[in-house]
């Protein structure tokens, strides 16, 4: 038995060494706990915060002839969409509302109905992907699904949170640099390309901040056979998402259904690449068009996309755009 006075504090110091052991080793299914955020533990926007004044002023200067590249596709019946996801616009009434008033004026009104932020081209908010861990849904920061869920929408992380993002764009052109115009259906893109593909294009370095897209060729697929679209797709493996989470990137994107191979490395880990990305406040686009910047080789541009203020949403459909 330990008597000394001296004793005691030896045996606290130890114990907090130990604790502080159990905190940094705490384990999810996805990786370490992935809890407080940089930007605080009450910290709802993640990676956006690095879209700072510098960051954008960074991204301007970029832009030398004021081209404009659409990025976004269009919402319409019959393009590909996952699982039993749907979408559907309507005109309800044609004309939506008649007047009658003496100049015989008449409107249209659009219904449209779907999971919008998880349809077409989509912008995959914090709130979209998280972990079951011990009972309960991590997401982002730790919050828990039990304590910000609600049947009209989540009270945290919601997409309203994100707003206008102008950053330093990437088009990492992997189809060009492994000589195809289309990856194969399950390949996995590695950090290796990663590296080829940035040499290939003469592109110094991943910085914080930026908007990491891929061309995978797979959007030549969209509305085109979209069974074989949605089937699998080519993009980056867990291994290569995590090295760029490390690079503090503000957001992944694809001309694919969800920017990451599917299957991935493991198929027994459906999606980790979101899962990851996300929870450490990294966001995700999909089913973007990138035929264009990749046909013009413009691999390094300003990136704009402002995320629709849908309160409590998971995610946002809409056009981003690169300009260069
Ligand atoms: C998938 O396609 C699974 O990704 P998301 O849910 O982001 O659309």
């Amino acid at each position: 038995m330990y008597r000394s006075a001296s004793v005691a504090p030896a045996l606290c110091a130890l114990a907090a060494a130990l604790a502080q052991i159990h905190v940094a080793s705490a384990q999810t299914p996805t990786g370490p706990e992935w809890w407080p955020s940089e930007w605080g533990p009450d910290d709802e926007r993640g990676a956006a915060n690095l879209v700072t004044p510098a960051k954008v002023l960074e991204a301007a200067s970029l832009i030398r002839e004021g081209r404009i590249y659409e990025l976004g596709r269009t919402y319409e019946q019959g393009m590909p969409i996952f699982g039993n996801r749907h979408f559907s616009l309507t005109i309800p009434g044609l004309p939506t509302f008649i007047s009658g008033a003496q100049n015989g004026v008449v409107f249209n009104d659009e219904l449209v109905s779907g999971e919008l932020g998880q349809i077409g081209t989509q912008f995959d908010g914090l709130g979209h992907v998280g972990t079951e861990i011990d009972g309960d849904y991590v997401f982002y920061n730790g919050f828990k699904l039990s304590e910000f869920g609600t049947s009209y929408g989540l009270t945290k992380l919601g997409i309203e949170k994100v707003g206008a993002l102008f950053t330093r764009g990437l088009l990492l052109d992997v189809a060009r640099y492994k000589g195809v115009e289309r990856l194969d259906p399950t390949y996995i893109i590695t950090i290796e390309d990663i590296e080829g593909t940035l040499a290939m294009e003469g592109i110094d370095e991943i910085r914080p901040g930026d908007a990491v897209l891929f061309h995978t060729g797979w959007g030549q697929l969209w509305n085109v056979d979209n069974e074989a679209y949605g089937a699998s797709e080519p993009g980056p493996g867990i291994t290569a998402i995590k090295w760029l989470t490390e690079k503090r990137i503000l957001l992944t994107g694809a001309d694919n259904f969800a920017m990451e191979a599917a299957p991935g490395e493991n198929p027994e880990r459906p999606i980790e690449g979101h899962q990851w990305l996300l929870s450490r406040g990294i966001y995700n686009l999909e089913n973007l068009d990138l035929s264009a910047l990749a046909a013009d080789r413009v691999y390094e541009f300003a990136f704009i996309f402002a995320p629709v203020k849908l309160t409590g949403a998971t995610g946002s459909p809409g056009n981003p755009i690169a300009v260069r």
